[in-house]
């Protein structure tokens, strides 16, 4: 579209079921956020939208793993990642969440909407259940057999292995994620949306009509999609969390979570228009409007078919313009994994680095997985700020404040008598606006930020040539020029880097004492001659990027090694039930010495003990012989539960039990007191 009117960003809503990691940064905040800004620089008019997605069984499975009620989890969620969105930069116009008054209402409105204009098929269907459990098992609460590529630990809903979406139906061998057990068949009514029926129009739409400008990785999936042949879609689920089905029949059932999730970014751009006294319907309805969704690629179906599937019914909504979604991050190697706690949380990274939001921001953009997945690794990330923002960016910059600090007290000297190379120098920045703008546009941010380094290299390479330290003593009034024309070069930096590094940008206009207040636009850049007006006097410098040390990233390489090391580790044994003190009270457990030991014959694990129980000395028969040799264990103090009641094992009656605990090897260790002192028959209590 050229020349929209207004544009409406919306970046996916995060599920809070989780706080947010660097993958979910990479992949949609940081671009979303990048091109936001970007536009308001050039004076756009932009709604930038988001929200907290709280329903769906992500939420319903942790409420009931953390023994909580699932209104706790969105709640506790929703706070960390609202939070760390705004400390981070992220300038959303607003950020709502989809348990918000708002949203139920305008979710609702749209599914009778549809209803009432006959664009769903009714249909009862058996669906999988679990007799135990008493629910059907949708989504997440089923696991099985990826039809497609055969991975054993498919969702019902999503394959994470290749990504694609099916029906809990679909899946071979499922089993319930609630018991474990093999669901029944059971029949439920639902409502569904005939996406069949617009396969046509997607494939003109989408794979005809946007065949150039959308990306590579978003028309392969959208086209396989396609090929595969769509087919009806529920819209509809059996839970108890999420929006009620407000139609006729709808009782005890909730509107599927792929359905509300979306109208979110509606129920934004209208929360936000209320705030700032706007009409929210232009930026959803007008044709001049401008939408964007940027999204993850596990995403692409439910942005380029379902969700324009249910505006196209509607009818009276526009279509994305364009879908920009990323492939995936990795970290150090892996896949990001939040069960795993294989992940860099963005709560966790502000709290370690807290002045830090702009290396992160760089980092993820350097390395965006824009066409593909790419990796993040932390000796990258702190190559990257000591090679590059600290040696590049923050080296040009350190430059210029000092020494026009110290040679005009901080005031920017005229330009006079300029040379070919001053005259190169300033049409080069006066070319970067379009350059950047240029691969903005067609969302390629890795290329606009390497293109914004290569502004900061022009200035390095600009003072390196011109050496104004050497020329102050024998042509002071060269270096005027020669500084005027670095200033300019590191004010334009300092509006162009706003997109990509905010906290920095607002740093640097400090420093060249540039208020918020002047009109210093994306377009002002390209008449570079006169962002500094000679005579304008700046302020003392400071220090835009830091050094990252070794010991700082061991840290997080040492953080990201505990979470394997944790994995690794055999899951403990879950608690047993809770007992009364009686209950405990029943047992006596006194302290012993073995005296004897010897090998039961034809058993592997048995030893026949003697052992002095302070009340007595009596036989027992342990099962310890794979993890000690008889003759090593005389002498060894135990304690003992002496009251069990005796046993017969291999002819030999056992009058007691030693206690053991299991080491992390497979073997058994013995429990005594910690001190020589503690004699026989001493209670354990
Ligand atoms: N909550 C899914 C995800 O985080 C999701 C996006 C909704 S966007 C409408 O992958
Ligand atoms: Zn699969």
């Amino acid at each position: 579209m050229q020349n929209p009117k207004r544009y409406t960003i919306t970046a996916a809503l995060p599920y809070t079921n989780g706080p947010v990691h660097i993958g979910h940064l990479a992949g949609v905040y940081v671009p979303a956020d990048i091109y936001a800004r970007y536009l308001r620089l050039n004076n756009k008019d932009v709604a930038f939208v988001c929200g907290s997605d709280e329903h769906g069984v992500p939420i319903t499975l942790k409420a009931k793993a953390e023994g909580v009620s699932p209104q706790a989890v969105v709640d506790k969620y929703h706070e960390i990642i609202k939070s760390s969105f705004a400390a981070f930069g992220i300038s959303f116009d607003n950020y709502s969440r989809t348990s918000a008054r708002v949203h139920h209402e305008t979710a609702s409105a749209f599914f009778k909407d549809l209803y009432d204009h006959g664009k769903f098929i009714e249909e009862t269907a058996a669906q999988l259940y679990d007799e135990e459990a008493n629910q059907f098992l949708a989504d997440r609460f089923v696991v099985g057999t990826c039809p497609k590529c055969g991975n054993e630990e498919s969702y019902g809903d999503q394959c994470e292995n290749c990504g694609t979406s099916h029906n809990a139906q679909d899946l071979i061998n499922p089993r319930s994620v609630i018991t474990g057990n093999v669901p029944s068949l059971k029949e439920t009514k639902h409502w569904y949306l005939p996406l069949d029926q617009y396969e046509s129009w997607l494939n003109d739409w989408i794979l005809k009509g946007h065949k150039n400008d959308w990306k590579a990785n978003v028309l392969g999936q959208v086209k396989s999609w396609i090929d595969d042949g769509l087919k009806p879609r529920a819209v509809t689920r059996d839970l108890d969390w999420g929006i009620p089905v407000p139609v006729e029949g709808g009782e005890g059932k909730v509107l599927y979570v792929w359905f509300d999730a979306p109208i979110g970014y509606i129920s934004s751009t209208k929360e936000w228009a209320e705030r700032v006294g706007k009409d929210w319907e232009p930026y959803w309805k007008d044709k001049e409007t401008s939408l964007i969704h940027f999204i993850g690629k596990d995403n692409i179906v439910f942005h380029c078919i379902i969700f324009p599937a249910m505006l196209k019914a509607q009818g009276s909504y526009i279509l994305p313009e364009n879908v920009p979604a990323n492939e995936f991050l990795n970290l150090e190697g892996n896949k990001i994994s939040t069960s795993k706690n294989w992940a860099v949380w963005l709560h966790e990274y502000l709290i370690d680095f807290p002045d830090k939001q702009d290396v992160l921001r760089y980092v993820l953009t350097a390395n965006a997985p824009e066409t593909k997945d790419n990796d993040f690794t932390w000796k990258d990330f702190q190559a990257r700020n000591n090679n590059e923002l600290v040696a590049i960016f923050g080296n040009f910059i350190n430059r210029v404040i000092v020494l026009t600090n110290k040679y005009y007290d901080g005031q920017v000297p005229e330009a006079k008598d300029l040379t070919a190379v001053d005259e190169q120098t300033l049409e080069q920045l006066a070319a970067f606006p379009d350059i950047i703008s240029k691969s903005i546009e067609r969302f390629r941010f890795r290329e606009a930020l390497s293109e914004l380094i290569n502004l900061a290299r022009l200035g390095n390479k600009y003072l390196a040539d011109e050496e104004p330290w050497k020329q102050i003593k024998t042509n002071p009034k060269r270096v005027e020029t020669i500084m005027n024309i670095a200033l300019q070069i590191a004010a334009g930096l300092s509006v162009l880097c706003e997109p990509f590094l905010p906290f920095t940008s607002k740093r640097l206009k400090g420093m060249l004492d540039l208020k918020d207040s002047d009109t210093l636009t994306w377009e002002t850049v390209t008449d570079g001659r006169t962002l500094l007006k000679a005579g304008h006097k700046i302020n003392k410098p400071e220090l835009l990027f830091a050094k990252i040390e070794d010991k700082e990233i061991q840290v997080q390489i040492d953080k990201l090694e505990a979470s394997k090391k944790q994995v690794e580790k055999q899951p403990l044994e879950p608690q047993k039930q809770t007992i009364e003190f009686d209950d405990f009270s029943k047992l006596d457990i006194r302290v012993g010495t073995i005296l004897e030991a010897e090998k039961i014959p034809k058993t592997k694990k048995l030893l026949k003990l003697k052992v002095d129980v302070g009340i007595d000395v009596r036989t027992i028969v342990s099962g310890i012989a794979e993890s000690f040799e008889a003759k090593d264990i005389i002498g060894q103090k135990v304690t003992v539960l002496v009251n069990l009641a005796p046993r017969k094992l291999r002819g030999v009656e056992s009058q007691g039990m030693i206690l053991m605990s299991d080491t992390p090897d497979g073997k058994l260790s013995f429990i005594e007191p910690d001190k020589d002192t503690v004699e026989n028959g001493e209670k354990v209590s």
